[in-house]
């Protein structure tokens, strides 16, 4: 059980105050808090072990390696992979997904394969694809959605066959919170031999992951949506595929042999990460992923399904309101898009903002799939373990406030 209370005091953002009250935030979705023991973390790097990682005899470095390692195993254990091998750091889920992009699609990818994605996507899982399909004159299937933002998959057999390389989907939708049946897709995408690349980046803050269990190819995630710092994100591969991939970016640390004229590769995953490191920061993403497997991961999604629930059942009632998404936390996590026709998101989102409510308004980077519901920009709340229910009455209270204010 999650007591968001007594979580509370591990993060000092939160006893702060905006617009003369207490601080309310919901916009989990964009970035988490980060708790005293991350923070700690970071400056106790600088403090105490201050050094460059994988080159030096000396003590500092020594220490400074085994702890960058010890967060790298971490990460490996958190979301279930074989071995921490298979991870590779990066800056953040986007540079995750550039990368595949660029060492494996290049390579893998020919004239007229598919590339399936769907129509949920962050632009970050989007963007990429287009510009490998363009590129290798391959082609990029979207699967559809229905009105509720949910996968319509009536037509999947069509649309993922046995011309399809990849498939790369979302795990969870960040602008709705939709849930995708990702093990029923990978699944199929395996009898046609495709590879599949997961963006978890609204799901592994949330969900317990088992990379094993789901049998992805790709999973990729951001530190900073789960406690972590900014500046490191996750690359999830199977090892064997991560083998036969090209590097990424070239130069120190991801080489083992250099001559005059040509190099040969580092081991994994050093192979994937030239250059000094975001050090420090791994190091607290390892301290955050400490902090989420003590509270345990199927108590964060319980916490989240509770506050959700609670939350769609008031706003049901807002006359005015229309809540968009599932709307069902057996396929939702904590995350509530909605659009007040009277009021355009931005406006919400600043009256909210006076009574020191922090939501997200605009289309969060999901462009296509605005277009797709026909509104240019949605208000968006999402959770987190910190959140509690009065908050939620807060919001509650603070959108019926927004519509008086306003005018029907
Ligand atoms: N994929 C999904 C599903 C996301 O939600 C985000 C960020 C990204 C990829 C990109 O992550 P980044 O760490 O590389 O930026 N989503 C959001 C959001 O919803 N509001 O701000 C960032």
């Amino acid at each position: 059980m999650i007591n968001p209370i007594l979580i509370r005091s591990d993060f000092p953002i939160l006893s702060r105050t905006v617009n003369g009250v207490p601080l309310v935030y919901f916009d989990n979705a964009a970035t988490t808090q980060k708790p005293t023991s991350v923070i700690d973390a970071l400056s106790n790097y600088y403090l105490t072990i201050n050094s460059n990682v994988h080159r030096g005899v000396h003590r500092l470095s020594m220490e400074a390696t085994e702890e960058f390692e010890k967060a790298r195993i971490s990460v490996a254990k958190f979301i279930n992979a074989k071995s921490s091998r298979s991870i590779v750091w990066t800056r953040n889920t986007t540079e995750s997904i550039n990368l595949v992009a660029h060492s494996w699609a290049k390579k893998n990818i020919s004239k007229g394969d598919k590339i399936v994605v769907s129509q949920l996507e962050h632009h970050s899982n989007l963007v990429p694809w287009q510009q490998i399909a363009m590129e290798r004159d391959a082609q990029l299937v979207i699967i559809p959605i229905s009105d509720e933002g949910v996968l319509d998959l009536s037509n999947i057999d069509v649309l993922l066959d046995s011309s399809t390389k990849l498939l790369a989907i979302t795990h969870i939708s960040n602008a709705l919170g939709t849930i995708n049946p990702v093990k029923d897709l990978i699944s199929l995408a395996r009898k046609h031999d495709a590879f599949v690349l997961v963006d978890g980046a609204q799901s592994a803050p949330h969900l317990p992951i088992d990379v094993q269990d789901l049998d992805c190819d790709f999973f990729v995630f951001s530190g900073h949506k789960m406690l972590g710092p900014t500046g490191i994100g996750v690359l999830y591969t199977k090892e064997e595929i991560l083998l036969d991939m090209d590097p990424f970016l070239t130069g120190g640390e991801m080489v083992m042999q250099v001559w005059d004229q040509k190099a040969s590769w580092n081991d994994l995953p050093m192979k994937f990460e030239a250059g000094t490191p975001n050090i420090a920061d791994v190091i607290a993403f390892g301290s955050a992923i400490s902090y989420l497997e003590n509270l345990g991961m199927d108590n964060v999604r319980k916490h989240e399904i509770d506050l959700t629930k609670y939350a769609l059942e008031a706003l049901s009632k807002i006359d005015g309101l229309n809540l968009l998404g599932p709307c069902d936390t057996n396929n939702q996590a904590g995350v509530i898009s909605f659009d007040i026709s009277s009021i355009h998101p931005h406006d919400v989102g600043t009256f909210l903002d006076q009574r020191g409510i922090a939501i997200r308004t605009g289309h969060h980077c999901s462009m296509p799939l605005m277009h797709r519901l026909n509104l240019p920009a949605t208000a968006r709340a999402s959770f987190y373990i910190y959140n509690t229910f009065e908050e939620v009455d807060k919001l509650v209270d603070s959108i019926v406030g927004a519509i008086e204010f306003f005018g029907k």
